[in-house]
């Protein structure tokens, strides 16, 4: 019964959004609504998306809902969830907040700890049997890395990248001018009919983190869209600074401190690209990587930084930072890797960074660990000069190790 409920929610969202797109000339983003058609997902824009999802949720009263964290546990995934729980509660539906990864970064443990938040890591006895529906937030796929039962439908689907592939879900919600998918729920929140007000624990709660997941996915506002700036104004009424200054203001771990130093020694500069393989890297240090790339791209004369290196001896994992005003991190990285075998792309990104995953496959299981990476570092690089177009001649400034 639930499911003929959400269908119909999907078929009365379809004529919103598709008389909203006429209304608003110019300011509708490139995607607004999926292809129509049995199964299409419906793309919802601001101004009905947040009754349109309330009228969601109402139709499934009573459900328990799955809130599914993709990939690894940061800010902006961690606040989004949240704020999903807080307004599901309020239409009577019961939800969890899973991950599937460990939450690896000294920042984001902090935000869980500090704001005492409650989070389920996924593990071979959890039960799904008992969830009717799930949810994604920031994320560019629909996948898990879990099998789901059949029953289980896809609810809530809210992201700010690029999609990749058609997102089929009750409320799809995919907005790429926005900086951080925290501040679409903080739209939510400011127009929920169910007054999201303080003072009241749980609304600092969800209000700093969602502060703190528009701060860190926009630079700090540098990246800040309008969405980002008034679910902040808004938001801001109910934050806990000195919280939100605690929870950002942490240390860097001597670890990330070693894998920076590992990456400047390895550093390899052409043109404005610095390129950094920092050989293998544990598990837990995997957020380093990106940290690394963050900080060498203020070098002076560079312009695109990538770090990469063998995470937990499984994959190759690599970062993108860049300031180039032309270089778009998405494409440039789906260009030099392209995609596996299920047409899935080993890379991608956004604005001003990106990310790429490799599995070692077959490969993990050799002995020679440094003969390994000798030839992990040959193939990367090779790819990388062939995009930019130079030799794979030692460079004039680092090893090149
Ligand atoms: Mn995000």
């Amino acid at each position: 019964m639930k499911n003929k409920q959400g269908d119909k929610f999907m078929a009365k969202a379809t004529v919103k959004a598709a008389s909203l797109q006429s209304r608003h000339e110019g300011a509708v983003p490139e995607a607004v609504l999926a292809p129509a058609g049995r199964g299409a997902s419906v793309r919802v824009e601001s101004a009905t998306a947040s009754a349109d999802l309330e009228h969601l949720l109402e139709s499934v009263s009573g459900s328990k809902l799955l809130i599914c964290i993709r990939g690894y546990p940061d800010p902006d995934n961690i606040g989004s969830s949240l704020a999903l729980q807080w307004l599901a509660r309020h239409h009577g539906i019961e939800s969890r907040i899973i991950h599937f990864e460990e939450i690896s970064h000294h920042e984001n443990r902090a935000l869980v700890k500090k704001l005492d938040i409650e989070l389920d890591e996924w593990h071979e006895g959890f039960d799904c049997s008992k969830f009717d529906y799930y949810a994604i937030t920031d994320s560019q796929t629909a996948e898990l890395p879990i099998k789901l039962p059949p029953s289980c439908q896809l609810l809530v689907f809210v992201d700010h990248h690029k999609p990749l592939g058609n997102i089929q879900g009750k409320f799809v919600d995919i907005r790429e001018n926005s900086g951080s998918t925290s501040a679409i729920f903080g739209e939510y929140l400011l127009e929920s009919p169910h007054s999201f007000a303080g003072p009241s624990p749980e609304v600092t709660k969800i209000a700093t983190a969602l502060m703190h997941g528009i701060r860190s996915d926009t630079d700090n506002f540098v990246n800040a869209t309008m969405i980002d700036y008034r679910a902040s104004e808004f938001l801001a009424k109910f934050v806990d600074k000195d919280l939100l200054a605690l929870i950002s203001r942490q240390s860097i771990p001597a670890k990330t401190m070693d894998l920076t130093q590992i990456a400047l020694q390895r550093k390899d500069i052409r043109a404005t690209f610095m390129f950094s393989g920092v050989g293998f890297v544990r598990d837990e240090d995997r957020d380093g990587i990106g940290q690394c790339a963050d900080y060498l791209l203020h070098r002076e004369g560079i312009e695109t930084v990538i770090v990469y290196g063998v995470v937990g001896n499984e994959y190759i994992d690599g970062s993108l930072r860049t300031k180039s005003h032309t270089l778009d991190p998405d494409k440039w990285l789906k260009d030099v890797f392209g995609q596996d075998q299920d047409g899935s792309y080993y890379g991608g990104g956004r604005k001003d960074k990106g990310g790429f995953q490799i599995p070692l496959g077959f490969f993990a299981s050799c002995s020679d660990k440094e003969l390994l990476w000798i030839l992990i570092k040959k193939t990367i690089d090779e790819l990388f000069y062939d995009k930019i177009g130079v030799e794979g001649k030692p460079s004039m400034d680092g090893d090149g190790n």
